[in-house]
């Protein structure tokens, strides 16, 4: 089967759920304390779209300011970036603005980036609305999604937005396993316990996540 490797970068402020968000996607679960996150962390997680795999390498970054600084060496050269906020906090929405700039700073102009608003199970608490959020992703021609990896809403779907949109290439022959299955015509769930929407992820078997930590 056709093999892709898609290098992608979790970005966006602390606790937003970056770490969660890759965790709901590698493991189908939710770590209640994952801990903050130091320096990055890599995974490794197989989606299948139409006959194709993506294999994609996920940099799960450390929202800390004191490791702001580090962020470009794992955002440089990736084809996606997903850029995290948590709906219940305005100031990580303006945040995930100011990554958004950042990227582009740093020479990011064709890779595919997905604004995503975490926590979307506290509706409650909710300080950022949907609308704001969509305009804008709008404007950079973003991709955006509310999910919860708390709750498990539109987390392998963000990942097949972004497998959707990745320009086309030549693909390589192998052999795959570690995968999770998903149709062409995915969509989005709405937010928060929703069961609408055409997604038919299945998750394959166990899965076994690459894990190690950068530091
Ligand atoms: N309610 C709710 N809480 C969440 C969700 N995702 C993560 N959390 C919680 O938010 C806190 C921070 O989650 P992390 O995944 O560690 O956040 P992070 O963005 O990786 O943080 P750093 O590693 O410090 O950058 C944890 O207590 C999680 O349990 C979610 O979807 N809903
Ligand atoms: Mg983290």
């Amino acid at each position: 089967m056709a093999l892709r490797d898609v290098k992608i970068c979790l970005l966006g402020d602390s606790g937003v759920g970056k770490t969660s968000i890759v965790w709901r996607f590698v493991t189908n679960t939710f770590r209640e304390n994952p801990g903050s996150t130091i320096g990055a962390s890599f995974m490794v997680k197989n989606l299948v779209l139409d006959s194709k795999t993506f294999r994609f390498q996920i940099w799960d970054t450390a929202g800390q300011e004191k490791y702001h600084a580090l962020a470009p060496m794992y955002f440089r050269g990736a084809a996606a970036a997903i850029v995290v906020y948590d709906i219940t906090k305005e100031s990580s929405y303006r945040s995930a603005k100011e990554w958004v700039k950042r990227l582009r700073k740093h020479g990011v102009t064709d890779a595919v980036i997905a604004l995503a608003g975490n926590k979307c199970d506290a509706e409650d608490l909710r300080e950022v609305s949907a609308k704001d959020a969509q305009a804008y992703a709008d404007s950079i021609q973003a991709i955006f999604v509310e999910t919860s990896a708390l709750v498990a809403v539109n987390i392998p779907e963000l990942f097949t937005s972004i497998a959707q949109r990745l320009p086309p290439i030549n693909d390589n022959s192998v052999d795959n396993d570690n995968t999770v299955n998903m149709t062409s015509r995915t969509s989005t769930k709405s937010c928060c316990f929703s069961s609408s929407g055409s997604s038919t992820a299945k998750n394959k078997s166990t899965i076994e996540a690459i894990l190690k930590d950068v530091y």
